[in-house]
């Protein structure tokens, strides 16, 4: 069985989530509210002005479209600044473990993320060279959970999409995934992404094999 990986990244290989979480938290409280953590995990995975839609709508704020582009500016500048300080400490458990034997096999690997930011992440924490394609918030139209970012992702792979596997931590994404007939692994909790194959904290328990038996029995 030939298979073919594909990782979102905030959440997933590198610890951002919580830059985006303190940023729009920092606006939101900027313009007189706040939003929970439950609320938070709706947010990822979806792109920044989905997310600024999403927040101001919470906190009852209606801005013109000049406004929100002002807005989702300010805060990426401040998410910006906190992730042109990352480190390659900031790589999540097993990420690093996990690439090298996937390359190791041979096995394709890709980006599918939301974010603009990609780039400059893959450089600070110097993951950028163990992947085939990538396709970030600047290469697709439409937020997950559409699933243009995987489908785009097996396209540049050369993969089926029955090869191929995602591995998210939103919701959004693990439902991406599921519409572009991909076998998706979900770093979290069946409560906070439902409908993944399987389950894990993060990626320091997966082996190659695993995943390799995961297409199979999917698939027979
Ligand atoms: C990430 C985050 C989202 C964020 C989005 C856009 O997606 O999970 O919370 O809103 O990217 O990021 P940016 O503002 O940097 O373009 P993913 O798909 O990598 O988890
Ligand atoms: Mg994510």
């Amino acid at each position: 069985t030939t298979i073919a990986c594909i990782f979102d990244l905030d959440g997933v290989l590198v610890d951002t989530a919580v830059y985006h979480y303190q940023a729009w938290k920092k606006l939101a409280n900027s313009l007189g509210f706040d939003f929970s953590e439950a609320q938070n995990e709706q947010l990822k995975g979806v792109n920044r002005m989905r997310s600024l839609d999403m927040i101001l709508n919470w906190g009852r704020v209606t801005k013109t479209a000049a406004e929100k582009e002002e807005l989702a500016t300010l805060k990426n500048s401040w998410y910006v600044d906190m992730i042109n300080k990352m480190s390659v400490s900031e790589v999540l458990p097993g990420s690093l473990n996990l690439l090298k034997a996937l390359k190791a096999q041979g096995i394709k690997i890709a980006l599918g993320s939301a974010s603009k930011n990609s780039g400059l992440i893959l450089e600070r924490t110097e993951l950028a060279h163990f992947f085939d394609a990538i396709v970030d918030g600047n290469a697709v139209t439409t937020s997950k959970p559409d699933p243009e970012v995987f489908i785009k992702g097996a396209e540049l792979l050369n993969a089926a999409a029955a090869d191929c596997i995602v591995f998210e931590d939103a919701a959004a994404g693990v439902q991406a995934a599921i519409a572009a007939d991909m076998a998706v692994i979900g770093i979290g909790t069946a409560a906070n992404l439902p409908g993944a194959d399987e389950y894990y904290k993060d990626l320091s328990a997966i082996t190659v094999e695993g995943l390799i038996n995961l297409v199979k029995s999917k698939h027979s």
